[in-house]
């Protein structure tokens, strides 16, 4: 396979969504610095290369999911610290959006534990959605699986980006999640995208899957007829009394090729450097970034689990010479 042209056009690296599992095994399989100097060189045709795009997370409606995911800290079934509550206030949401929007975010994400919303919720979900957008933020929202017409509602409110991740490959998947299918998960990908929403979508490494269950994560990720736009890749957090609490840890570098490969398969999209980097360190960071990842959850929490504080992301920026995208 000719993985690195010495010279390059604007042809040269095309946006292809007939990927096949093969040219994906072989990207994996690549020398690390050819990895990633092939990942560095498709970043740099699409995007500003010493740019990053900071996305804000709230918790709306935390723990008590009926969902069994066994990531998960909020599942129900699952004896952890996240308290089940009630789905918060407005004002709450606001004045959280007002920091995120001050400390540079530009994107303000919402997230429900929920299998799906309910009706009785989604009339405040829909008017958080509005204010959020109306403070001039770019809005996303992640709140399970959706129905055609909550699609349409929640564009219509104003929500920009929605997020829901096939977490791994669709072999992989049912060692982790037994409540719903893969195909249930596409099937609300489709609705976000006949509702013209921006598809936020991607999974997590460091579950215990093997290397062909990253290849999967990301060939049917870059099959899609149109890419996510954003996609992040979860380092898994491994929280106590989760079935995957005590999973064996990731090779680092295994999680830098993750990202150089999703870079070089999705080229012009926004690839994520998700949960996980409370636990890495920066040197380990920088070098995601250099694989292609261009846009991080940004804030000290991400969900209920910790993140780096957001001075601490932007001392890393300022020694990377990073600067937050608009
Ligand atoms: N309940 C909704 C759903 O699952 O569709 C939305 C919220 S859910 C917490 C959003 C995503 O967070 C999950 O799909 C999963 O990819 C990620 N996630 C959850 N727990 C995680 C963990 N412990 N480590 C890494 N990622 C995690
Ligand atoms: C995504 O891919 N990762 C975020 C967001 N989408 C909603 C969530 C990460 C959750 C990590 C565990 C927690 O904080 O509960
Ligand atoms: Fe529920 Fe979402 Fe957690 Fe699954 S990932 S248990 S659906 S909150």
């Amino acid at each position: 396979m000719n993985t690195q042209p010495a010279m390059f056009s604007e042809s040269d690296y095309p946006i292809r969504h007939d990927w096949s599992k093969t040219e994906i095994q072989a990207l994996f399989e690549l020398p690390f610095n050819d990895l990633l100097h092939y990942a560095q060189s498709v970043h740099r045709h699409y995007f500003n290369p010493n740019e990053v795009q900071l996305s804000t997370l709230i918790n709306i409606k935390s723990g008590g999911c009926p969902e069994d995911c066994s990531y998960c800290p909020q599942s129900a079934r699952y004896n952890t610290e996240v308290e089940a509550e009630a789905l918060i206030d407005i004002d709450g949401v606001l004045e959280s959006a007002r920091k995120a929007k001050a400390n540079g975010a530009s994107r303000f994400c919402m997230g429900a534990a929920w299998r799906s919303p309910k009706e009785k919720d989604f009339a405040r979900v829909l008017q958080m959605v509005t204010e959020v957008k109306g403070m001039g933020l770019e809005t996303c929202a992640t709140l399970g699986m959706l129905d055609e017409e909550q699609a349409q509602r929640l564009k219509k409110s104003g929500l920009d980006f929605y997020n829901h991740n096939i977490d791994t490959s669709e072999e992989f998947y049912e060692e982790i999640i037994s409540t719903r299918t893969y195909q249930d998960r596409l099937n609300t990908l489709e609705n976000v995208r006949k509702a013209e929403m921006s598809v936020c979508c991607g999974g997590i490494v460091g579950m215990g899957e093997g290397r062909a269950d990253r290849e999967g994560l990301l060939f049917t990720l870059s099959s899609m007829p149109k890419h996510p736009e954003s996609v992040p890749i979860n380092l898994l957090v491994q929280v106590e009394g989760t079935p995957l609490a005590e999973t064996a840890e990731l090779d680092p570098f295994e999680f830098v090729r993750t990202v150089a490969v999703a870079r070089i398969l999705m080229p012009a999209s926004h690839v994520r450097l998700s949960a996980g980097r409370s636990e890495m360190d920066e040197a380990l960071q920088a070098l995601c970034f250099h694989a292609g990842a261009n846009s991080i959850f940004y804030g000290e929490k991400l969900l209920t689990t910790e993140n780096p504080e957001h001075n601490e992301d932007l001392q890393m920026f300022e020694r990377l010479g990073i600067s937050a995208a608009q």
